[in-house]
């Protein structure tokens, strides 16, 4: 066959043996499109990440690590203008705006076609475009989805083997015929523009201009301008959230921003499953590595960002981490706080912007306890423990393989999923939320989880710290009506009814007078996971109160930790008048929903306020 154009050919010849004619032919068509100097069917080997590492060692884009050190590790240092989610370019394009909702940027999908066609077309001249089968979830598992990213970055290539089943495995399984999600994702750099004119290459290649689409009827992702994290890893927030949560709609399942942890009780034996919905950067993969501090509890880690669940043959919820690897936060992972990560990332990490010691070693803010004399910044400069800014980007990142955390879970990759008994729902609140709150039932946990506000914090483009509504933690990722997301919610709680798990609103961050936090946090938070499972096991008895059920004085195991009483009534504050004005601001919250907020959601709005007013009638207020 003839065609106009050498990257068709190189496409064509490329790929394997056997790829089904609707893929080839998509490849095709973004090859022509964007016209790669090369194409090349990733088969997820040793060799190949080998090869590829080192020519991106090569070329500028990777440091490799000290081999004593850090085994088969390297370090990236992006462009200050791309360390992060761009919430403001990140676009779902459903036929109809109310189908995107409110709190979603919207884009006609034909205009959006059109825009993206313009900006990919000859995006990737003088580069190799690389076509990358992956799975989410085990390979082949029934609640498990495949995809296909293009894409013109072999840092995102590498960061896709660690994050997913990523290779000639997923692609057998296409070849089966099974269902896929095409992604497409460019740095927006091309070497050769549109004049002819050759450009050198730049260790960290993007574009000004950056669009995150997702078009949610035809389950499709574009992806143009960034090359870091969920704007660039197309099966994580783009697929795995975005994209799996419309299908999870159309199909009756859930697609969760939760990480997943097993609890086992040592003295009985028996195993819990608990999943919990944190904003960015607010402590998913601290929880799902927690180290008790309490006796009788062993943690072990199933997922630590996103959670898959369905509903089981007997009745009860089950949820699979769609993830193989954790792209975890950096900065404050250290001994004391998160051993369990620091013995994650002996070998094996792709680490990006964090800093570089002098024997080619990485460190991060509170790694350990003093910094190192002298260091190389994120930005590649000198650094000492005199310089104003910190060594590592807020954001920055580690790679790293699920399967090398020590407290990994034998059932991690049970394809069936692992039983849910409880789901929690946290936030960074200074102030107002106390430590941990029981839902009343299903329909006020949906409540809890849909008027959840946190702290913003790095993980994406917007002001540190100011105080945002993060519904269920999935504000950047539904991709859909947030509201029709609620009533999804609902619709499953009655599916599960007698089965489903109970809810808890949790704030590990409320601070005092001086603005230091008040609960101690990481390894502690096994006190309140011990509470919950107490209560789900009815094994102990709870407080009414007025954002939920409340742990009585004597039940929360307090026991080894340095907490005084008037600190500890001060986490557990909830005070009516905060509450009531809480709830006014709720309500507002709810008005750019107009009619499509349930009705269920808006009976639990009253009753709040009945709780208020109550508590406010007998102190008299
Ligand atoms: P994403 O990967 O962005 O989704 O983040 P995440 O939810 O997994 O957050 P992560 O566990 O990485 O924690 C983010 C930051 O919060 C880190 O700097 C942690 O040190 C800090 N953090 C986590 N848990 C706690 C806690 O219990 N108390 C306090 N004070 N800080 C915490
Ligand atoms: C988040 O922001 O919630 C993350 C990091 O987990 S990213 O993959 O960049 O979305
Ligand atoms: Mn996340």
């Amino acid at each position: 066959m003839t065609t106009q154009s050498p990257a068709v050919d190189l496409a064509r010849a490329s790929a394997p043996e056997g790829v089904p004619e609707d893929l080839l032919a998509w490849v095709v068509g973004i090859a022509e499109l964007t016209g790669p100097a090369k194409v090349e069917w990733v088969d997820g080997s040793q060799e190949e990440w080998d090869r590829l590492t080192s020519e991106m060692v090569e070329s500028g884009t990777l440091v490799r690590l000290n081999e004593d050190r850090r085994p088969n590790s390297f370090l990236a240092r992006s462009l200050p203008s791309d360390v992060a989610r761009v919430e403001s370019r990140t676009y779902i394009c459903s036929e109809r705006e109310e189908d995107a909702g409110p709190t979603n940027n919207w884009a006609d999908p034909a205009a959006m076609k059109e825009t993206l066609r313009g900006v990919f077309a000859g995006a990737m001249a003088g580069r190799t475009m690389y076509v990358v089968p992956f799975s989410m979830g085990p390979l082949g598992g029934d609640i498990s989805k495949l995809g296909v990213e293009v894409t013109d970055s072999p840092y995102v290539v590498a960061n896709m083997r660690i994050m997913t089943r990523m290779g000639t495995p997923a692609l057998d399984l296409i070849k089966g015929g099974e269902f896929w999600v095409p992604a497409v994702h460019s740095v927006g750099y091309p070497l050769i523009d549109a004049e002819g004119n050759e450009w050198p290459d730049v260790p960290w290649p993007c574009s000004e201009d950056k669009y995150i689409t997702h078009f949610p009827e035809t389950r499709e992702i574009w992806s143009y301008g960034s090359g870091y994290g969920g704007n660039a890893l197309l099966g994580k927030k783009c697929y795995a959230l975005r994209i799996a949560s419309v299908i999870a709609r159309d199909e009756g399942w859930m697609a969760e921003h939760m990480l997943i942890l097993k609890l086992t009780n040592e003295r009985t034996g028996r195993s819990y499953h608990v999943t919990g919905a944190f904003p960015s950067a607010t402590g998913k993969t601290n929880l799902a590595m927690l180290q008790p501090t309490i006796e009788g509890w062993k943690v072990e880690t199933v997922g630590d960002d996103i959670a898959w669940m369905r509903q089981g043959a007997d009745g009860r919820l089950y949820a699979i981490n769609p993830e193989a690897g954790f792209f975890g936060v950096a900065p404050g992972t250290g001994r004391s706080t998160n051993p369990v990560a620091v013995d994650t990332l002996t070998e094996n990490i792709l680490f990006t912007n964090v800093a570089l010691t002098d024997d080619g070693d990485v460190w991060w803010e509170r790694l350990t306890d003093e910094a190192p004399a002298h260091l190389t910044d994120w930005q590649g400069n000198s650094w000492t423990p005199d310089s104003e800014a910190p060594s590592s980007h807020p954001n920055s990142r580690f790679t790293a393989p699920a399967a090398q955390a020590p407290t990994i879970a034998d059932d991690w990759e049970d394809p069936a999923g692992v039983p849910i008994d409880a789901i929690l729902f946290g936030g960074r609140r200074a102030s107002n939320v106390p430590l941990v709150a029981e839902a009343y039932d299903w329909e006020h946990g949906v409540f809890m989880g849909a008027t959840v506000a946190s702290e913003q914090t790095a993980a994406a483009e917007g002001t540190v710290g100011a105080l945002r509504r993060d519904p269920f933690a999935m504000l950047p990722f539904c991709g859909y009506n947030m509201a029709d997301y609620w009533g999804h919610w609902l619709r499953m709680g009655e599916k599960l009814g007698e089965n489903a798990p109970r809810i808890y609103q949790v704030n590990w961050f409320r601070k005092d007078a001086d603005g230091k936090y008040m609960w101690p946090g990481f390894g502690d938070n096994s006190r309140v996971l011990d509470w919950i499972i107490r209560r789900v096991s009815g094994e102990v008895d709870a407080v009414d109160g007025i954002t939920g059920r409340m742990p009585r004085a004597a039940d929360l195991d307090l026991t080894g930790l340095d907490l005084a009483p008037e600190v500890l009534e001060e986490i557990f504050r909830v005070d009516p008048a905060a509450w009531a004005a809480e709830s006014d601001a709720t309500e507002a919250y709810l008005e750019q929903f107009g009619d499509k907020v349930p009705a269920e959601v808006r009976d639990q709005l009253a009753r709040l306020r009945e709780r208020i007013a109550a508590a406010q009638g007998r102190s008299g207020e």
